[in-house]
């Protein structure tokens, strides 16, 4: 009888699966819940999971991260890097124009990203135009609410296809 071909890949030759990582900073827990005129009515977990959903389709792994902590968010960072992480999506949001540490440890880690806001960060208050992290960026997406996670999603999704 002829063996049957295994569907499973070959665990000595499968390339490892691509990893994403999604950072959240400080306050954006509270998504969904308040100033529903700047962020939406769609909470955080709403946008991981259709995130994850999308991610999983595409057949590549995204883990998230929030933290409320500078700290935190600098040791995910790190740990990114030790894990092989291929690409992140950050919202750094009050760090976004405060935190030379977090942008250190993101330059520091050498993945590439994309910068995601919910608002437009330009037609806000003066201090809210300048970002740490913008010029590190492959890209930067603000203005356009939940849907420019998955924008940044979609968009790295077709990077990773055609490298
Ligand atoms: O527009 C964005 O995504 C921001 O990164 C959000 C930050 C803000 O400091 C940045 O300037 C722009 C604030 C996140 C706070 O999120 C909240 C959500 C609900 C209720 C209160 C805060």
């Amino acid at each position: 009888m002829r063996k049957q071909k295994d569907a499973s890949p070959d665990p000595t030759t499968a390339p490892e699966q691509t990893r994403l990582l999604v950072l959240h900073g400080p306050n954006l827990n509270l998504l969904g819940t308040r100033e529903p005129r700047y962020y939406g009515s769609t909470t955080l977990a709403e946008i991981n999971r259709a995130l994850a959903q999308r991610a999983e389709r595409a057949g590549v792994v995204l883990e998230t991260f929030q933290s409320n902590h500078e700290g935190a968010l600098i040791e995910r960072v790190h740990a990114a890097r030790e894990q092989n992480i291929r690409y992140m999506i950050i919202n750094p949001a009050a760090y976004t124009h405060t935190s030379i540490a977090l942008r250190d440890a993101v330059a520091g880690s050498g993945i590439a990203f994309v910068e995601v806001h919910l608002s437009n960060i330009h037609a806000r208050e003066p201090f809210r135009h300048h970002s740490h992290f913008s010029d590190l960026a492959i890209g930067v997406i603000c203005g356009l609410g939940s849907e420019g996670y998955l924008l940044a999603l979609e968009y790295l999704l077709r990077r990773i296809a055609t490298e």
